[in-house]
C-alpha cells in the first residue's frame, strides 16, 4: 500500500508532540452491546451522563457527521507513585490536569490534518468516544481483564487521546488478548469490582474517590485502605506493567508530583478549606473533588 501522506504527518507531528503510539480505527466498527449493558446492569453507578452520551458512543456520527476514523494517541504518564507521605494517589492523577494539557496538543494535530480536508473533534477522557473499544480496535493493545487497553511491553500506564476524522486514513488491525490464564487484576482489586473484563463503578474505588456524589458505603468504605484520591491496584498487579525496557519513555515533567503534594500529611490536606483549597490543587485533577470530598477520602482511610 501507498504511503499516506495525511497519516505520515498525524504521526511526525504525534511523535513531536510526545505521543507515543498513533493507531487508527474504522469509526464504524461493530461495538458490541457491551457498553449498553453496562448500563442497563446499573454498573455506570449514579455517572447519569453515561446514559446520555449513549446514542453518540454507538454512533460517532452523532458526534462528528461524515467521520470516517477515529485515531486514538497514547500519552505516558508516571510509572510509580510519588507521594512520601502516606496517603496514595493515583498515577495519572500526580500532576497538571490532563485534559488541558492534551487539549491544547489535540488542537494542534487537528490543524495538521486539517491541511489535508480533514474536519475533526478532538477528545480525551472528555467526550462520548469509547475510547478503550477503538484503542484495541486500533491495534494499541488490547483490552485486559481489568477493563484497561494494556500495550504489549508498555502495559497501561497512559492516558488515551480520540480523533474523529472525516479522512479515510488507513487503518491498524486489532490485537489478540495476551492475558492468558493470568487473573492478578481481579485478584488484587480490593473490593472484589472486575468481573468479566469489566469494572463495576459501584463497587470500584476510583470511583468512590473521585465521581461519587453521595457518601462512600461503609462496606466499600473498609476497603479504600491508603487510598486518598483513584485506586491503582488493578494495574500495580498487572505483570505488563512491571519495570522492564519497554518501559523507558520519558513522562512530562508537567505530569510529574510536586514537592508540596508528595509531602504534605493527610492531616494538613484535610485542614484545606475553599480558597486555600483551590490555591493548593491550581492546575490539577484533584482540584475538581473539592475539598469536602477529600476530606471525606482522608476519613475513610486508614493511613
Ligand atoms: C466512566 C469511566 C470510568 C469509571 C467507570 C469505569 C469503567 N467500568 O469503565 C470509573 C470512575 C470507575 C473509572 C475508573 C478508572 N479509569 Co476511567 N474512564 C471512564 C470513561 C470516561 C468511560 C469508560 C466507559 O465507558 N466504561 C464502560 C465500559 C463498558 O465501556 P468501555 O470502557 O468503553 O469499554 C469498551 C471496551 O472495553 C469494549 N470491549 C471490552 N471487551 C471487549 C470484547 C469485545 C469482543 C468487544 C467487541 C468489545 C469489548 O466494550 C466496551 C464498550 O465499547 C473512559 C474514557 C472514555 N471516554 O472512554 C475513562 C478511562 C477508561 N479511564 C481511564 C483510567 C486511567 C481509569 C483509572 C485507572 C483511574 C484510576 N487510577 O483511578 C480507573 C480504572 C478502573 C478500571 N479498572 O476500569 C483511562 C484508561 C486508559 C487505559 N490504559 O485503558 C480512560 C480511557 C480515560 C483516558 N482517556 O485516558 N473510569
Ligand atoms: S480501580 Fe481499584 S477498585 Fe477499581 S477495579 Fe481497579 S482495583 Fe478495583
Ligand atoms: S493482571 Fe493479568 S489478567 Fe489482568 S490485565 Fe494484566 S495480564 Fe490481563
Amino acid at each position: 500500500m501507498l504511503p499516506c501522506p495525511a497519516r505520515q504527518a498525524l504521526e511526525y507531528a504525534a511523535a513531536a508532540l510526545g505521543f507515543t503510539a498513533v493507531g487508527v480505527a474504522d469509526a464504524h466498527a461493530d461495538q458490541g452491546d457491551r457498553l449498553a449493558r453496562f448500563i442497563a446492569e446499573g454498573k455506570h453507578a449514579d455517572m447519569d451522563w453515561m446514559l446520555r452520551h449513549l446514542p453518540a458512543r454507538q454512533n460517532p456520527e452523532l458526534v462528528l457527521p461524515g467521520v470516517k476514523r477515529v485515531i486514538i494517541l497514547t500519552y505516558e504518564y508516571a510509572r510509580h507513585d510519588a507521594r512520601q507521605a502516606a496517603g496514595s494517589i493515583a498515577r495519572y492523577a500526580q500532576g497538571e490536569d490532563y485534559h488541558k494539557l492534551l487539549a491544547g496538543k489535540l488542537a494542534d494535530l487537528d490543524e495538521t490534518l486539517q491541511f489535508y480536508g480533514g474536519v475533526q473533534r478532538c477528545f480525551s477522557d472528555s467526550g462520548p468516544v469509547s475510547e478503550r473499544f477503538f484503542a484495541a480496535q486500533a491495534g494499541l493493545g488490547w483490552i485486559g481483564r481489568n477493563g484497561l487497553l494494556i500495550r504489549p511491553g508498555k502495559g497501561s500506564y497512559c492516558f488515551l487521546s480520540s480523533i474523529l476524522t472525516t479522512l479515510e486514513l488507513p487503518t491498524n488491525a486489532p490485537m489478540r488478548s495476551h492475558c492468558g490464564n493470568c487473573h492478578r487484576c481481579e485478584q488484587a482489586c480490593p473490593t472484589g469490582a472486575l468481573q468479566n473484563g469489566c469494572c463495576d463503578a459501584r463497587k470500584c474505588l476510583s470511583y468512590w474517590t473521585i465521581e461519587a456524589k453521595s457518601p462512600t458505603p461503609p462496606e466499600i468504605a473498609q476497603k479504600q485502605g491508603n487510598r486518598l484520591y483513584g485506586c491503582d491496584a488493578c494495574q500495580e498487579a498487572c505483570p505488563w506493567n512491571a519495570p522492564g525496557p519497554g518501559q523507558q519513555a520519558a513522562i512530562d515533567p508537567h505530569l510529574l508530583m510536586p514537592a508540596a503534594l508528595s509531602q504534605a500529611s493527610t492531616r494538613t490536606l484535610g485542614q484545606l478549606r475553599d480558597t486555600d483549597f483551590d490555591t493548593f490543587f491550581a492546575g490539577s485533577p484533584i482540584r475538581r473533588i473539592g475539598s469536602a470530598h477529600l476530606r471525606l477520602n482522608i476519613k475513610n482511610g486508614n493511613f
